[in-house]
């Protein structure tokens, strides 16, 4: 057999051969379980292999689209080096064969290690490894035709055909993953009441802060899932024990039966740096976890909540977080009148007031054991803290940034938020200037945000705003600048705009 000449050629085949073994091992994987799909799996191993303050570092510069970075940069290096695969295949198509089988394994390895995928994890990878080494012969043969013409042809029949069939299995995939569950969904939606109206002045949309409700489509969403996990709700189990008297195992069923609750709470990242956005308010419904607790009996020693989702993340919950009657803590089903949406944890998920969301507020929730603080979470084997109550903070909507607005009154505005506690007040001052108290909004509860809103003096040049919240326990906004880890950023948020 002839070698391929032209190098261009090569490299073409290698791209194809890995798009087709990648597209089929999604395609199955959309069949199997979502992330055993090969580039998911690689990529969720990757995450969880990431030193954190590289992980802290692409949040920062990244913000929500680290995920899509992520895969972006995953891309990039999968197809350098499947042109590399090519490339070493001059003669015959055993070197580039045996690099595609290797990149595959990667993959089968990573698939059947990941906690998030079952026993049948690693079938899409292998299936990706054979598609893979078979279209890459498959190309080369074509490709090393004699006849040039006619040889070119069946080469460019087989390379289309792979483009087309890896373009449709790789959205065949992602389509069929996404298949809801369309019945329990709507009979879930007919169980969660409409969104109670907002009470009056609650925001100061109109000067620029946010709404008080925050709509689903633009809550914040952080999370560690590539993918976002796809659980059926019929099959959907809630195991409950540890350290309780009596295990429980509720399925949806069992949960919709059970006193609703709807609770209007404001959720909160510890990754929020100081005027950032990762904080957001719904009404939430479904049972209290107290509930929950009491039925199954906590035992005495029991410290933590530590639950599980069906990707595998884990959080601890202080118990008696859990069980104060004061402090709205939910098995959620509802969010703002729906169904929780897939991104928010659809079918159930924790939302606990006062607490960091990363120790309160499980996503697609599976397992809730009672145990001791030395069980560790996923984020504390990463050095986040054990315990991470919500710190008093206050951030400035208007003006942005290094806005230029006109000189004289003006009105700036912004959110502030202490849960569980509540803000009592919050004032703001000018290039350092005394601090003037700000107008608040109405108080909906001590569990969300409230919003403030002072008119100010601005001369004519460059001019810094900053601000500062008092909680209602009289704690006040500290200035000292720390970073969000270990347990959430302090300080205070300042902007500098220019006055003209
Ligand atoms: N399963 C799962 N649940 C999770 C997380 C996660 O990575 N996986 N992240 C937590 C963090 S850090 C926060 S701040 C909240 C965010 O919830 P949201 O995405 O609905 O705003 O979810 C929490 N629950
Ligand atoms: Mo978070």
């Amino acid at each position: 057999m002839k070698g391929m000449r032209s190098p261009a050629i090569r490299a073409l085949s290698g791209v194809l051969a890995v798009a087709a073994a990648l597209a089929a091992g999604h395609l199955l994987a959309g069949l199997v379980e979502q992330n055993a799909s090969p580039f998911l799996a690689v990529g969720h191993t990757a995450i969880d292999l990431t030193p954190e303050p590289v992980k802290a570092l692409a949040i920062r510069w990244f913000g929500e689209w680290d995920k899509l970075v992520l895969l972006a940069g995953m891309a990039v290096v999968i197809g350098a080096l499947a042109v590399v695969a090519g490339l070493v295949s001059r003669r015959g198509p055993a070197p580039g064969a045996v690099l595609i089988a290797a990149f595959g394994l990667l993959g089968v390895v990573a698939s059947a290690a990941r906690p998030d995928v079952g026993a049948l994890g690693p079938l899409p990878s292998l299936a990706a490894v054979v598609v893979g080494v078979v279209a890459f012969v498959a190309l080369h043969r074509t490709g090393a035709g004699t006849e040039p013409s006619a040889g070119r042809r069946r080469f460019l029949v087989t390379a289309g055909g792979l483009a087309v069939g890896s373009v449709l299995g790789g959205f065949g995939g992602s389509a069929l993953a996404q298949r809801s569950s369309g019945r329990a969904r709507d009979a879930l939606a007919r169980r969660i009441p409409a969104p109670g109206p907002v009470p009056g002045g609650a925001d100061f949309a109109g000067v620029g802060t946010p709404t008080f409700r925050t709509s689903n489509a633009d809550f914040y969403r952080v999370d560690t899932a590539l993918a976002v996990p796809r659980v059926d709700p019929d099959s959907w189990r809630l195991r409950v024990h540890g350290m309780v008297g009596r295990e429980l195992e509720l399925s949806l069923d069992d949960l919709l039966r059970r006193p609703q609750e709807t609770r209007t709470i404001t959720l909160t990242c510890v990754s929020n740096e100081v005027g950032g956005p990762y904080t957001s308010t719904a009404e939430f419904t479904g049972v209290p976890f107290r509930d929950v607790l009491r039925e199954a009996g906590v035992r005495a020693g029991a410290e933590q909540v530590f639950s599980t989702s069906a990707d595998g993340y884990t959080a601890g919950t202080p118990v008696e977080a859990l069980l104060d009657p004061d402090r709205p803590a939910l098995l959620a089903y509802g969010m703002n009148g729906e169904p929780l949406p897939a991104e928010h944890g659809f079918p159930v998920r924790m939302v606990t007031s006062g607490l960091y969301g990363y120790v309160s507020a499980t996503k697609w929730l599976v397992d809730v054991e009672l145990t001791t603080f030395d069980r560790e979470t996923y984020w504390e084997q990463r050095g986040w803290a054990e315990r991470a109550p919500i710190k008093v903070q206050s951030r400035i909507d208007r003006p942005k940034p290094f806005e230029k607005v006109a000189a004289g009154r003006f009105t700036a505005a912004g959110t502030a938020w202490a849960q569980p506690h509540g803000i009592a007040r919050v004032e703001v001052r000018v290039d350092g200037g005394p601090w003037r108290d700000a107008q608040l909004s109405t108080e909906v509860s001590g569990h969300t945000w409230r919003m403030w809103r002072v008119e100010l003096d601005l001369p004519t040049g460059g001019r810094t705003v900053e601000c500062r919240a008092t909680d209602r326990n009289g704690a006040t906004q500290t200035p000292q600048r720390v970073p969000t880890v270990p347990d959430g950023a302090t300080g205070w948020h300042s902007i500098f705009c220019t006055a003209r």
